[in-house]
């Protein structure tokens, strides 16, 4: 049964000759780490014995996401572990209480990993990477008697780490957010200006992926997984990327971060076992594309788990300007994203991810920092809003309060433009990986909240304000 996670997804026998099927694996592993867990703990509640003889070595296998068995039964006495890592992603296997720890591994690599004389008792097992623990690599080593009863413990609950969490995802440790709070002094809101596009036609960049500690809220600093170019300082979105039809993208990703990512660029017709493919600490791809279609597109990370790659951080906009776009008085880009907040100096929750609970919804990865800092402009002036739902998984439904958009664009063309029949338009519609453009102007000097309708994320850190002119009042707190 457990042979299903690995050919499943791969479909038809025409698979078998493609060569990269490690890539194609790792890369649907989102879609197979919850089957596998399950698999795993329905299949392996019982124990494995340690093979006969003084040398007590026990194998176990690391996949996405998994550690196999998920209780390693063991007698009292010395024991030794051969892990071998199935997967394609780089693992390790850790037990803290021991304090032993294999080296990071390679796919295919096998290592002994020598515990020496164990006590009796349970030790919880787990791959140290930032995010395979809370994936689902974890396992409990259960060392002399007791093994049926520490089974039943650890299959409960998927490991130790997740322990004490009942149906909600939340790990108490998780840090938590102050919607009233204000950002301190010296907070710069990011600049939501769009950049203008690239000059010339092809565009040579240098796409860094890396773990940054980031505020995302008022006193709260998450380590989150980023892009940003060659020496530009790390942030989430990442940079707007923005050309003409017909340009040529050239971009080098770099991965200088601790666990293995990637890129995925909506905007490009590429092959995904290639250009897409997951790259190591340390090393590099080049991914090529001819921007055929406009549009404002996503870029993100895919490597599996993708939702946490995505819900951490790792994405972007680029923007290719359709054909005679007129000019405006101002452009922005706001992106619009959920935040997850995980437990200081480490990712964000995946189980809070996996169940949809999202801590916040920001624009440009920042709760309320519009709020703070309003976006000004002046009445009457002509102002463009690119916007784009990041996700992963909540949708927006754009809105600017007190004005109408006289003309929007959405995933390829215009929906409305100003004519005869006097049309307007109150929201853009976005599910996760959609976006477009909205124009409009403000009839008078004033704030006008840019908010997403479904409210209940306004109230979680969705909103921000343009400004109109010269305003006498100070914003208030809702509207
Ligand atoms: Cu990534």
């Amino acid at each position: 049964m457990a042979e299903t996670t690995t050919t499943s997804p791969g479909g038809a026998g025409g698979r078998s000759a493609f060569g990269a099927f490690a890539a194609l694996t790792s890369a649907l592993a989102l879609f197979i780490a919850a089957i596998s867990v399950v698999l795993v703990n329905s299949k392996d509640g019982g124990a494995t014995k340690a093979s006969s003889g003084s040398a007590q070595t026990v194998e176990v296998k690391l996949s996405e996401f998994a550690i196999t068995p998920k209780v390693i039964s063991v007698p009292a006495g010395a024991v030794k572990l051969s892990v071998t890592n199935g997967g394609a992603q780089i693992h390790n296997l850790e037990i803290p209480k021991l304090k032993k720890k294999t080296s990071d591994m390679a796919g295919g690599k096998t290592e002994v990993l020598d515990l020496g004389d164990v006590e009796e008792g349970t030790y919880e097992v787990l791959c140290n990477i930032p995010g395979h623990g809370d994936a689902g690599m974890t396992a409990s080593l259960v060392v002399g008697g007791a093994a049926g009863a520490s089974a039943g413990a650890a299959s409960s609950s998927g490991g130790m780490m997740m322990a004490g969490m009942g149906t909600s995802g939340a790990n108490p440790a998780d840090q938590t957010i102050d919607f009233n709070a204000t950002p301190a002094k010296d907070f710069q809101a990011r600049d939501p200006k769009a950049p203008a596009p690239f000059s010339g036609t092809v565009h040579e960049l240098t796409l860094e992926t890396r773990e940054a500690e980031l505020e995302i809220a008022p006193g709260v600093k998450q380590t989150m997984w980023t892009f940003s170019l060659e020496g530009q300082a790390p942030t989430v979105p990442g940079p707007v990327l923005r050309g003409k039809l017909g340009d040529r993208f050239k971009v080098t990703l770099v991965n200088k971060g601790k666990v293995e990512h990637s890129v995925d660029f909506h905007a490009s017709r590429v092959a995904w076992n290639d250009k897409m493919r997951s790259i190591k600490p340390g090393e590099s791809l080049v991914y090529e594309f001819t921007a055929d279609y406009a549009g404002i597109y996503m870029y993100h990370c895919g490597t599996a788990p993708a939702l946490h790659h995505i819900g951490n951080g790792m994405y972007g906009a680029v923007i290719i300007d359709p054909p005679n776009l007129p000019p405006v008085d101002h452009e922005y880009v706001l992106v619009q994203s959920e935040l997850y907040t995980g437990p200081a100096g480490q990712p964000g929750d995946l189980n809070k991810m996996k169940k949809d609970q999202w801590d916040a919804v920001v624009f440009n990865g920042y709760v309320n920092q519009y709020k703070a800092q309003p976006i000004r402009v002046e009445p009457q002036e002509r102002v463009r809003v690119w916007a784009l739902d990041a996700g992963p998984s909540e949708n927006s439904s754009f809105h600017v309060v007190g004005t109408i958009f006289d003309t929007t664009w959405k995933e390829g063309t215009y929906l409305l433009q100003p004519d005869a029949r006097r049309g307007g338009s109150q929201t853009l519609d976005l599910q996760p990986a959609q976006g477009g453009f909205v124009e409009f102007s403000f009839a008078e000097a004033g704030l006008y909240p840019i908010v997403t309708h479904k409210f209940s994320n306004v109230a979680r850190g969705a909103l921000g304000l343009f400004q109109a002119g010269e305003v006498k009042t100070a914003p208030a707190g809702g509207h």
